[in-house]
């Protein structure tokens, strides 16, 4: 496939409302774009995820600006490829990084979705032309604004709704929650806050009918997991535990959940997210698509991939004014009760804004053959 140059972008983009979780609370993303390009004028775009500070994984956004900038795009730039695809064999040497590399990954793949008139759902093995999304709800000080919160998104349709818990702030409010909304699909989020000298507090909230907990202990812990899973009915889900198809392998073999968060960033791309489906379709565990708070071109590429067969649970990917006073794309993402409609025109199949990309970029990099 043909590319000539490649453009790293980095952005700050203030959201509406500033989001709490178990680690921390951002309002402002700084985070990186990537635009692959031919010779041609397309442009194929890619989102690197990581946040500015290395609260939610190892990863932060300078860090990703330094591997792209000093590794990656050095390797790819003047290299003949075939196929997105063969960016895992390129990338291997270079150790984890996962966010770093799927943002240029996800360029490529959209370039190449383009560069064959496909949509990137397509290019990507896609059957669905439906998503279910539910939301994400941050850690709020009261119950009333919680409270208040989830009433606007079931007003809104999503599909469920998924609050943060965190030690002390965890029991109670679910409890508050139900008793408002005794049969809402509901599910919670610890991003690892728990171990397994927490279990009695993990066990007291089977009661509560969720439909999931999400990564309760911590990233490593795969063998506490699955401790934990035995001893509670809840199914678990992980999140920052999975970031290959080798975590996701191990992590089913040993019980440790009974269903995956997939996030594109997180496992270092597009084409390890279609192996991790497919290992997932094979092994009978449910997945769902995460969000990293993207602008539209992450969100973008969180449709494509949602659209395979296996993402039976909705997901994270909600419409971009949950986030956003304005999106960088063209249309914005928009859910309709709780449901997306996947784009077939090619790629992503949304336009770059440039003039409001430009208006959030801090920093511009140009790399040419
Ligand atoms: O744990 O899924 C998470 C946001 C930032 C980092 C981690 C997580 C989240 C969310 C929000 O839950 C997902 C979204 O709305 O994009
Ligand atoms: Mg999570």
């Amino acid at each position: 496939m043909e590319m000539n140059e490649i453009i790293l972008y980095k952005l700050k983009m203030r959201m509406k409302n500033p989001f709490t979780t178990s680690f921390g609370t951002e309002q402002d993303r700084i985070f990186l774009l990537v635009e692959a390009k031919d010779a041609n004028g397309r442009s194929g775009w890619g989102e690197g995820v990581a946040s500015e500070r290395p609260l939610y994984s190892e990863e932060f956004t300078q860090q990703s600006w330094y591997m792209l900038e000093q590794f990656l795009i050095p390797e790819v730039i003047h290299r003949k490829m075939d196929h997105p695809n063969d960016l895992q064999a390129i990338f291997q040497p270079y150790k984890r990084n996962h966010m770093a590399k799927a943002a240029l990954e996800g360029a490529v793949w959209d370039l190449y979705a383009k560069q064959n008139n496909q949509s990137l759902s397509q290019a990507l093995g896609g059957s669905k032309n439906k998503i279910e999304v539910g939301i994400s709800l941050g850690i709020e000080d009261s119950y009333a604004k919680l409270l208040e919160n989830i009433q606007g998104k079931v007003n809104e349709g999503y599909k469920r709704i998924k609050i943060k818990i965190k030690p002390g702030k965890d029991i109670e409010v679910v409890r508050e929650v139900r008793k408002h909304f005794p049969s809402i699909p509901l599910m919670v989020d610890a991003n690892s806050a728990y171990t397994l000298r927490d279990i009695d507090v993990l066990k007291a909230l089977d009661e509560f009918d969720l439909m999931m907990i999400e990564q309760p202990l911590a990233a490593g812990d795969l063998i506490d997991h699955a401790k934990l899973q035995k001893e509670i009915k809840t199914p678990v889900c992980l999140d920052e535990s999975i970031h290959s198809y080798n975590d996701a392998r191990q992590a089913i073999e040993l019980g440790s959940c009974k269903i995956i968060n997939l996030k594109i960033g997180r496992v270092g791309g597009l084409t390890e997210s279609k192996r991790i489906h497919d290992l997932c379709e094979q092994a009978g565990i449910p997945l769902w698509c995460g969000g990293m708070l993207e602008s539209g071109v992450g969100r973008a590429h969180n449709i494509a991939i949602a659209s395979l067969a296996n993402f039976t649970l909705p997901g994270d990917t909600a419409s971009s004014s949950r986030y956003w006073e304005k999106d960088i794309i063209d249309p914005e993402v928009v859910a309709e009760q709780g449901v997306l409609t996947v784009n077939d025109c090619p790629g992503i199949g949304y336009n770059v804004l440039m003039n409001e990309l430009e208006k959030h970029t801090m920093e511009k990099k140009v790399f040419t053959k």
